[in-house]
């Protein structure tokens, strides 16, 4: 499609958005921030995408914000409208989708780039990824949401370490850490993320997109709560054509063929 900061290629259930800034490490300019909302809002919207993957083209994943584009802004800018009109929306919009989005993490994510993959659902790693809280380098706290994500994936003692050193966290630590799901040969990830992502496209996407709301919601209620909203999601779950077909395929003692219906 016709993008310039991004590529967004939809095919067999999965939209794929690459980052494509590959000679600055994929960072994000005001186009790309643009375009990755706009594949975002998209691929949201279209019932034929039934998985999502975020990933960078070249040897990173995302350096976060390209400072050059910020730098030579005046006094009259404002980072937190920035934010909010750039950042926050790419993760409000990931968090919020009701499909699974993966990160395929080709390289270093750092800064908001690391913010973002964190924001995903899964992360399947090259061995040759790895995670930097880059904002205190340049003075500033984590943002796109790395203080919610991060502190809730590895705990706050790490997740502290990580912004206050900014230090370089290979996927191998990350997988021990919990931040990630699965490190693979560098050479082998485009072929292993795209099998994750084919095998969740033919899942039953109604009931893993209310997985993803109640798991949310459930972060931040008791478990009185998460109990009586599990109830009513599963209502929702237990209408769909996909649950009639799960049963019935388990009963007739063959595989189900779920529609994301
Ligand atoms: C870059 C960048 C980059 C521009 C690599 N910008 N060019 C929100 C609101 C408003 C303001 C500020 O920030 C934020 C949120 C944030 O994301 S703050 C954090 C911003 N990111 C960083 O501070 C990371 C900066 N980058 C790095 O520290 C390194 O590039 C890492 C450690 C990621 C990778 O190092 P190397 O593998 O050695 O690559 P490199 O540094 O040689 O980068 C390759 C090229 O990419 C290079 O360009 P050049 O023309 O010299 O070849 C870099 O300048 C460019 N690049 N990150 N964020």
């Amino acid at each position: 499609m016709d993008y310039a900061a991004i590529e967004l290629v939809v095919a067999e259930g999965v939209a794929v958005i690459t980052l494509n800034r590959p000679e600055k490490l994929n960072a994000f300019n005001a186009l790309m921030t643009k375009e990755t909302i706009d594949a975002l809002k998209r691929t949201g919207r279209d019932h034929a995408v039934r998985t999502v993957v975020i990933t960078g083209a070249g040897r990173g994943f995302s350096a976060g914000q390209d400072l050059a584009d910020v730098a030579g802004r005046g006094d009259d800018f404002s980072i937190a409208e920035h934010l909010r009109a750039g950042y926050n929306r790419i993760v409000t919009l990931i968090t919020t989708m009701e499909k699974p989005v993966i990160a395929g993490v080709n390289g270093v994510a750092a800064g908001a780039g690391c913010g973002i993959a964190l924001a995903c659902d899964l992360r399947i790693c090259s061995a040759k990824a790895s995670f930097i809280q880059a904002f205190s380098r340049v003075g500033l706290i984590p943002d796109s949401g790395s203080t919610w994500t991060l502190t809730r994936l590895i705990g706050y003692a790490r997740a502290y370490e990580m912004a206050v050193t900014a230090d370089r966290i290979s996927a191998e630590k990350a997988l021990s850490w919990g931040m990630v799901n699965e490190v693979v040969p560098h050479e082998q990830l485009p072929e292993i993320l795209m099998a994750w992502a084919r095998q969740l496209a033919c899942g039953p996407t109604v009931a893993y997109g209310l997985t993803k709301r109640a798991m949310y919601k459930a972060l931040n209620s008791t478990l009185a709560e998460a109990l009586e909203y599990e109830a009513q999601l599963q209502d929702i779950a237990g209408r769909t054509a996909d649950n009639k077909e799960g049963v019935a395929a388990f009963l007739e003692k063959r595989e189900p063929e779920f529609r994301g219906e």
